[in-house]
Order: C-alpha cells, then sequence, then structure tokens
C-alpha cells in the first residue's frame, strides 16, 4: 500500500465532508461562552486567548459574522490603557488552569483594566488580518464598517504598544518577553534560552497534566523556567523598560513578527476603507516596510534555508529550524528566491520526511535529534500553522505545495477528528486512531471550516 492511501484505509472520523463541518460549527458552539467568546477547548484552556480567538473568529465568520465580531469584541475588552493586548483574558473564575491570574498578577501594572483579570503578557498579533479576512466574508460591507472602525484603532494601538515598547534598538523588530507569546510555547528553540540562565526550583500545582498526556507536556523544568520569568515581570510592575533592561529572555520571532507585519498590511487596507487619517495608512505601510527588511537581513539564515529566533540578550541567531521559519510566507515577507528556497526546506527531507513520510508541516525539523513526534510544539503538525503556511504559499503562487498542505491537514483532521495537534508521521496513521493534546479543538475545528468554505 502507497503512503497516500494509507490514511484512507484506516477508519476515518467523519464519514463526510457534511459531517466534518458539521463537528466543526457544533465544537465552536459548544466551546463558546456567555460574554461572546470561545475557549480553546473546555477543560485543558477555560479561558480566552488571544490568537486562538483570532483564528475563531476566521472560523466563525463562515457561518456566523455576528458571532466572530462578538469574538473580537470579547478580546478587545480587556485592552489595557497602553494599547497592550493580553495573550489570556480570565472572563470567569476556574481553578482548572494554571498559572491563573494570583500567579500573573497583572493588576500590578498600572496600565491593566479594573474590571477582568488578564495575564501580562501577549500572543502573536494576528487580529490586523482577521479583521480583514471578516470584512471579505461579509455579504453586507457597508454594515460591518463601524465595528472595522472601533478595531482598527484598537488594533493600531496595539501595534503602537509593540513598536513603541519592544524594539529598543528601533529595528523593525519586535521581541517577545516569554515563551507563552510565541505562541509555540515548547519548541526546542526555548531550550537554547533556558541554557543561558538558571530558573530556581519551585513547586508547581500544574492542572495542564490533568487533562492531557503528561509525556506529550512540558516538563516541570520548563515550567520552572515560565514561572520564573513572570516573577521577574511582577518584580518590576511589568515595566516594558525595565523587563528590557533585566529579563534574560528577549527574543525576536518569526512567527510573531511575521503576524505582526501581516496585520500592518491588512490594516493600512482597512484604513483606507474606513477613511482612517492618512497618518495612520503611512504609519503601518512604514512598519511593514521596516519589518520585512529587518527580517530579511537579521532572521533569514541562507545556510539553513529559513528565517531563524533571534536571542536579543545574548545577541545570536538560534539555529534552529522549526514551523515558524515558513511564517513569514504569510506576510509576503521573503524575495522571490528566498520564498523558493523555503519551499525547498519545507517540501526536503527536514520537513516532509524522507518517501515524503511525513504529512505537512511538522512542528520542527525531522532530523534534529530533539524532534518529538507527539509532544506539544516539538514535532506535531497544527492546523494554525498549516493555514498559515497554505495561504502563504498561496500568495507566493506555489499552488500544488498550497493543495498539498490542504490535503494533508484535512486528511488528519478526517483520520482522527478535530484534536489540538497531530503525529505528523504517514504511517502512525494504519495504527492510531487519536490525535494529541486536546480533543474538539477550537482553532482545528474554525480552520478547517475556513479551509472548506468555497
Ligand atoms: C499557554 C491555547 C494556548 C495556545 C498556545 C498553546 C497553549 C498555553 C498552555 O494553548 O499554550 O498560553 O497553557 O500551554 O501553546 O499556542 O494559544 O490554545
Amino acid at each position: 500500500m502507497s503512503d497516500q492511501t494509507a490514511t484512507q484505509a484506516a477508519p476515518l472520523a467523519f464519514a463526510s465532508t457534511e459531517e466534518l463541518v458539521y463537528a466543526c460549527r457544533q465544537t465552536l458552539l459548544d466551546n463558546s461562552r456567555s460574554g461572546g467568546f470561545t475557549v480553546p477547548t473546555s477543560r485543558l484552556y477555560p479561558f480566552q486567548w488571544l490568537w486562538d480567538s483570532g483564528f475563531i473568529a476566521i472560523g466563525l465568520a463562515t457561518f456566523d459574522l455576528e458571532r466572530a465580531m462578538r469574538e473580537i469584541e470579547a478580546l478587545h475588552s480587556a485592552q489595557w490603557k497602553n494599547g497592550f493586548v493580553p495573550h489570556i483574558v480570565f472572563h470567569m473564575l476556574n481553578d482548572g488552569y494554571y498559572p491563573g491570574p494570583d500567579v500573573h498578577r497583572a493588576d500590578l501594572s498600572q496600565y491593566a483594566p479594573a474590571h477582568v483579570a488578564t495575564t501580562g503578557m501577549t500572543q502573536p498579533p494576528v487580529i490586523g488580518f482577521v479583521l480583514e479576512k471578516l470584512y471579505e466574508s461579509a455579504s453586507d460591507k457597508a454594515a460591518l464598517l463601524p465595528f472595522l472602525k472601533t478595531h482598527f484603532e484598537k488594533t493600531f494601538q496595539f501595534h503602537c504598544y509593540l513598536y513603541q515598547n519592544r524594539d529598543p534598538k528601533n529595528e523593525g523588530l519586535v521581541y517577545i518577553q516569554h515563551n507563552w507569546e510565541s505562541g509555540t510555547d515548547n519548541s526546542p528553540v526555548w531550550d537554547e534560552v533556558w541554557r543561558t540562565f538558571e530558573a530556581p526550583n519551585c513547586e508547581l500545582p500544574r492542572r495542564d497534566i490533568l487533562h492531557a498526556n503528561a509525556d506529550h507536556r512540558p516538563t516541570h523544568r520548563d515550567y520552572e523556567y515560565y514561572i520564573y520569568l513572570i516573577e521577574i515581570f511582577k518584580s518590576v510592575c511589568y515595566d516594558d523598560a525595565a523587563i528590557a533592561e533585566k529579563s534574560p529572555f528577549l527574543v525576536q520571532d518569526p512567527l510573531f513578527n511575521a503576524m505582526l507585519a501581516a496585520s500592518n498590511e491588512s490594516l493600512a487596507r482597512i484604513g483606507e476603507i474606513i477613511g482612517a487619517p492618512k497618518t495612520r495608512i503611512r504609519q503601518l505601510k512604514k512598519w511593514h516596510r521596516a519589518t520585512k527588511n529587518a527580517m530579511n537581513r537579521k532572521l533569514w539564515s541562507p545556510s539553513t534555508g529559513g528565517y531563524l529566533h533571534y536571542d536579543l540578550r545574548n545577541e545570536r541567531l538560534i539555529d534552529t529550524l522549526t514551523s515558524s521559519s515558513f511564517a513569514p510566507l504569510f506576510a509576503g515577507i521573503p524575495t522571490a528566491a528566498k520564498a523558493k528556497r523555503l519551499l525547498k526546506t519545507m517540501l526536503g527531507t527536514k520537513f516532509r520526511g524522507k518517501r515524503q513520510s511525513n504529512f505537512l508541516c511538522p512542528s520542527f525539523n525531522v532530523q534534529d535529534e530533539r524532534f518529538n513526534p507527539v509532544k506539544y510544539w516539538r514535532g506535531p503538525v497544527w492546523v494554525n500553522m498549516n493555514w498559515l503556511i497554505f495561504n502563504g504559499l498561496q500568495r507566493y503562487g506555489f499552488l500544488d505545495a498550497a493543495q498539498i498542505v490542504k490535503k494533508d491537514t484535512l486528511d488528519l483532521v478526517m483520520h482522527y477528528g478535530l484534536w489540538e495537534y497531530f503525529n505528523p508521521s504517514r504511517a502512525q496513521t494504519k495504527t492510531e486512531t487519536d490525535g494529541y493534546g486536546a480533543p474538539r479543538f477550537s482553532w482545528t475545528a474554525a480552520l478547517v471550516l475556513d479551509f472548506l468554505k468555497d
């Protein structure tokens, strides 16, 4: 049996595309909460997350634009006074997640809102391009304009916050201050940063390992680093200048910066539609150019064939390929030659594997000894990354490769269901019937709906 037919031979999670679409919608509806937001999944992540909500809104917009708008409103209801948008909004109490608001203590910041608890860190800035997707999906575009005006301005203020506080050298590249800001939280990239400082040992009342297999989650030691960074932030009341000066973790991440660049482009186009001040539109275009140039100058590695993370604290490029290395395609960052090189990297043995043995796109270089096909961000396929890569490939006219990514994504969900992430190995589909992390995962459902909308 060929590799390609293996998926068809095993039992499928859904009998038809119609059944899949129904399950996707139902998952989003079941994961929605009063207050107008959707949790990533019901037990493991019981609050509202920033980039999850962006992807969720894209999926909701395929069948209920009003709900998609509420999702963004709920997120922005927790925006800080300085424009910052937090990575988790704790709309209600739930002790099923660690670390909760009592650990984050975002209220120590003079800018945090008083009416709702949040974290004091952010996540990839996807909302700019999400707003454009909502506009594209609206049948009555004029009716969407007031919503767009409000959320254009809020998102613009968030980008101002990022460029003003996270780009100390004024290079056009913003840094992240915590691995949880990357979205790719347990990537082996962070191992390289943990090596540069020591975090003290501490007790950790973890809840994630009650809901998911501990072997697939970060280690106790990893979490000690996560919590130590939060302790540093609290010790300076989340003051950005003090964090830039003191914290051992300052990283320029290719995925985060690509999302920012893509959102700048989308906001500039939305600005034209809503008649925003010309100064705003000029600023967005200027940011986009600056970020694009800086990514090509500083994060591109000709020897590795991809965009890499830059450790700003220790002034070094981290020579580790991940699926984030391909995200710049989504924002039109690479030249045609660099884009071709990225394609070669992705379709080669480091990701697709020998004899195309993997579904695209593993989150980590499969030839690296740290690759793990079932551990959170250390190898598995994630649907949100595939969606970004699919759209990036299309943007560059790599239509065949884009179709491979789309087909692989749909084959995985048809086989396993709407899981948080998937083992990339094609051979595994002969014996395994479950995916990994949490089941009925919102962004998986949402982005499958977007993949299937045409
Ligand atoms: C910490 C919600 C989030 C995603 C992240 C993913 C995971 C949280 C965790 O879940 O992170 O933010 O507790 O592990 O890595 O990308 O947004 O789905």
